[in-house]
């Protein structure tokens, strides 16, 4: 019923797949509750680097999911799911703690940077969040710029006014906001004029294997996004022509796996002390 609802149709024929309901789904919702709450879920982070110098100035918090028998299950496999099925706190609350004690642990460091955190539009109408981020905080003894708030919007919003309001009471945490996959699906304009973002992520379709379609639509939103005061980051970026063309375009920030895999933290020290990967990237003509 409700996939025919969806797509505005008379019927719809029954498929286990869509079944939110399925055995095979209530067990997974099980296990990702009890994953949650022993705290077995792990994150991963990919480092954001500046384009024109090559230094590493933030880190991406991926969350995974180590599950026995499927594998790492990236978010996308169980992120929608946590959120139809009342986990639409734990999950961001889990994620959000893990990210600002490890940033604890990196004070003093070289990756003593900013984690981003992704959440989504729905989180977002959760008012207590931003009480919740303050708590956090406190107990991590951390600042606001210890975080940056990936915002991704992937089903349209029932009740804007709300998230809105939660987002403005963030910003006014002094909590820095991007907006996460802009380009695709609903991360439209209208989110650039209602809400206070200081960072644009260019969705990676764009990035990757850039047409010069692509490259028109790339070059266009850096130059948005520089009008309206924002920092602008390409996602995807997997090759050295990729690199150099958005070194052209006056890209600011960088993400891919050129650069770096997201990375367990340990590796992704190793990574820093070791690697000359970005000092040999080619400078931005
Ligand atoms: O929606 P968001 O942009 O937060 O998604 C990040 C995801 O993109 C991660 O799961 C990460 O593994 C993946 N990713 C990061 N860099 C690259 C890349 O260069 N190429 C591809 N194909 N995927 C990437
Ligand atoms: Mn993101």
């Amino acid at each position: 019923m409700y996939v025919a609802k969806r797509s505005d149709l008379d019927c719809a024929v029954y498929s286990p797949e869509q079944d939110q309901h399925s055995p095979d789904r209530l067990a997974l919702v099980a296990e990702l509750r009890r994953a949650i709450d022993e705290g077995n879920l792990v994150l991963h982070y990919q480092p954001k680097v500046d384009l024109a110098r090559g230094h590493v100035v933030g880190v991406e918090a991926l969350v995974r999911w180590p599950h026995p028998k499927r594998g790492l299950v990236p978010p996308d496999d169980f992120s929608p799911l946590a959120e139809r099925t009342g986990m639409i706190r734990p999950l961001p609350l889990w994620v959000l703690d893990a990210a600002l004690g490890q940033r604890r642990e990196w004070q003093g460091t070289s990756l003593a940077v900013p984690v981003a955190v992704n959440l989504s539009m729905r989180n977002l109408h959760d008012p207590a969040l931003p009480d919740i981020l303050g708590e956090l905080l406190r107990k991590w003894n951390g600042t606001p710029d210890w975080l940056v708030l990936e915002i991704t919007e992937s089903s349209l919003m029932a009740d804007t006014t709300r998230a809105l309001q939660v987002l403005g009471r963030l910003r006014d945490m002094g909590l820095p906001i991007a907006i996460d996959d802009f380009g695709t699906g609903y991360s439209s304009l209208t989110y650039l004029r209602q809400l206070p973002v200081q960072e644009l992520k260019i969705d990676r379709s764009f990035v990757q294997q850039m047409s010069a379609g692509d490259a028109v639509i790339v070059r266009w939103t850096i130059g948005l996004g520089h009008d309206l005061g924002m920092t602008v980051v390409a996602e995807g970026v997997e090759d050295v022509r990729t690199w150099q063309r958005l070194g052209q375009f006056a890209c600011d920030l960088v993400q891919g796996y050129l650069v770096s895999r997201p990375l367990p933290a340990a590796q992704l020290a190793l990574w820093m002390s070791s690697s000359n990967q970005i000092r040999e990237l080619p400078r931005a003509a």
